[in-house]
């Protein structure tokens, strides 16, 4: 109990029913949510404004792969009519316009403390709340805390030797400035080829002097065909949007796309397989990972579509070197696919130049460049799309305590042997819950989806509670090992497990390897979550 004891002249006006870090997605409407339960709320953002990673992913060709229609909330019949997205993969710009006209539609700013980072977040046993200190060292209480901060909100800066060092400017772009940046005239070095490198390289491309690109492990990229829509398409969706809401909600993934042939790939001819790649290479979007049921379950199913993704760079890029070092060796989906507008094109560029670090890994940040084990790259300018500290990243942020002084972090033994009840909480923590949090389907899944069915069960039970006199709920330690091994079996009998990848944390040097997505699907978990609340909330302790 030594940390809690540091926050103990709590100022009375710093009380809450309920406290929610974050204010992106899913503190947004966790706080008009609780605010509409009646429970006095208070939310904590570290960045100037609402937002959360649509805030701070400002790179030039930041945009949502998923369907716009499907990429927002759906509790509000208004909300959805009153908006209008103008393009199937909406931009960061148009999805920040789109949080700010809820923020402002809901009044909901009036509840939010922007510029102000919540460092700590203790369990204080006796009087059964949590504790919360801000990094400017206010103090705060609140019966309830939620963390809304997401899975992917930590960026990773690779401990490169020399950093400090480098002449000309530098950017992750996970935390891109508000003004442009501008490359004109620059060399510049692009580090990483996940989602934010391969949607950011063709933009800069176009504007750079010359753009070099640090690969270490090449993606999986089909393209995106991004396309306006039209008034007809916009009043036929606004009509139907129950029936879309009803859809991802009982999908696998929470989005549009549903499986294309209800049989394996293997059972169909090379010519007939050919065909259907075709098919979804031209309609774009992720369609190719739903052409047949066993492309994440059966290693040689699954090939079938590596190939034809590796045949279509040999055709598109006109250096078959190059065109070499693009393919990726590893199973199609084990990284995150990637929706891509030009980027094997952009090879075909006179100014582009692609190196491969895995073979000669990169040595150091010089004050001109990048120094591989082979070359020193001269460059004005570094880019790094390495990404981020997935999944446990942003709650180690936060000294997170509950009973008996326990940290998250020893609790989940550095994100060694993480457990958790559901992916919304943890046995130690009464009274905490996580919107997406690890072992929900969080990242395999379209987030809106995922985000208000996580807002409306905490929302829900949080008003059980209150209606039930409880003061506390608390997740069970063997209904936890019991989720836990669920979620752990579950993922071993896919494909996701069997590449490095930011998904089990293989991006992070030193980082405990562990999958922690549970991979059964949005319909099922939400069954699982349901049945869980009408057993009286089965699996916790309510005193
Ligand atoms: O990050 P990533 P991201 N030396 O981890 C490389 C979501 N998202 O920001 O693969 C050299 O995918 C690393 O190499 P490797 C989405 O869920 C969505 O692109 O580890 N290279 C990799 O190539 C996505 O999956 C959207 O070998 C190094 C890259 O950096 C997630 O965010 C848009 C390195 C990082 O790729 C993360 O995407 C953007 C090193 N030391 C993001 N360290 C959309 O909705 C790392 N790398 C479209």
């Amino acid at each position: 109990m030594v940390a809690n004891q540091k926050y103990n002249q709590t100022n009375q006006n710093n009380d809450f029913d309920a406290i929610v870090i974050g204010a992106g997605f899913s503190g947004l409407y966790m706080l008009h949510r609780l605010r509409e339960a009646g429970l006095s709320t208070r939310v904590f953002e570290s960045n100037s404004d609402v937002g959360g990673v649509w805030y701070v992913n400002r790179y030039p060709g930041a945009r949502c792969d998923s369907d716009s229609i499907i990429y927002n909330y759906t509790f509000s019949e208004e909300i959805l009519q009153e908006w209008t997205w103008t393009s199937r993969f909406p931009e960061q710009e148009e999805i920040l316009s789109y949080l700010n006209f809820v923020a402002n539609k809901l009044d909901l700013r009036r509840d939010i403390q922007f510029n102000t980072r919540i460092i700590a977040a203790h369990y204080d046993e006796i009087n059964k709340r949590w504790r919360f200190q801000t990094e400017e060292g206010t103090s705060l209480t609140a019966k309830y805390f939620i963390s809304g901060i997401g899975f992917l909100s930590t960026a990773n800066i690779p401990k490169f030797k020399g950093l400090d060092s480098f002449k000309g400017d530098w950017y992750h772009t996970g935390n891109w400035p508000h003004e442009k940046v501008d490359f004109k005239g620059k060399r510049v070095g692009v580090i990483g080829t996940g989602s934010s490198g391969i949607q950011s390289i063709p933009i800069i491309a176009q504007e750079a002097d010359h753009l070099t690109v640090f690969q270490r492990t090449p993606g999986y990229c089909t393209p995106a065909r991004n396309h306006p829509y039209d008034p007809e398409f916009i009043s036929k969706t606004k009509a139907n949007y129950s029936k879309i809401r009803n859809h991802t909600r009982n999908s696998k993934g929470g989005y549009l796309d549903t499986l294309i042939n209800n049989r394996s790939a293997l059972d169909d001819t090379l010519e007939e397989r050919q065909r259907e790649y075709e098919k979804v290479w031209e309609k774009g979007g992720f369609s190719m990972q739903v052409t047949y049921n066993d492309l994440m379950v059966n290693p040689e199913a699954n090939d079938t579509a590596a190939e034809f993704i590796r045949s279509k760079i040999s055709e598109i890029v006109n250096d078959q070197e190059v065109a070499e070092k693009l393919k990726p060796k590893y199973y199609y989906g084990g990284k995150r696919p990637v929706l891509d507008t030009n980027y094997y094109e952009t090879y075909n560029r006179e100014n582009v130049a692609l190196v491969d670090v895995k073979s000669a890994p990169i040595a150091e940040i010089t004050p001109n460049g990048i120094r591989t084990t082979e070359h020193e790259y001269e460059l004005d300018m570094i880019v790094f799309a390495t990404g981020f500290d997935g999944m446990t990243g942003p709650l180690f942020k936060i000294d997170i305590r509950g009973k008996d002084g326990l940290s998250l972090k020893e609790k989940w033994v550095n994100g060694a042997k993480v457990k958790t009840y559901l992916g919304i909480a943890n046995a130690g923590f009464p009274n905490m819950f996580m919107i997406t949090g690890p072992q929900s389907p969080s990242a395999l899944s379209n987030l809106p989806v995922s985000i208000e069915q996580h807002v409306e069960w905490i929302g829900d039970c949080i008003e059980y509670l209150r209606k039930k006199g409880v003061e506390t709920i608390e997740a069970n330690i063997d209904a936890e090992e019991a989720w836990s091994k669920h979620c752990k079996e579950l993922a071993d009998q896919s494909l996701y497990t069997k590449a490095d990848s930011w998904y089990t944390g293989a991006n992070i040097e030193g980082k405990p390897r562990s999958f922690l997505i549970y991979i059964g699907g949005v319909q099922a978990y939400r069954q699982k979550c349901d049945e869980i609340a009408v057993r009286g909330y089965d699996g916790f302790s309510l005193t």
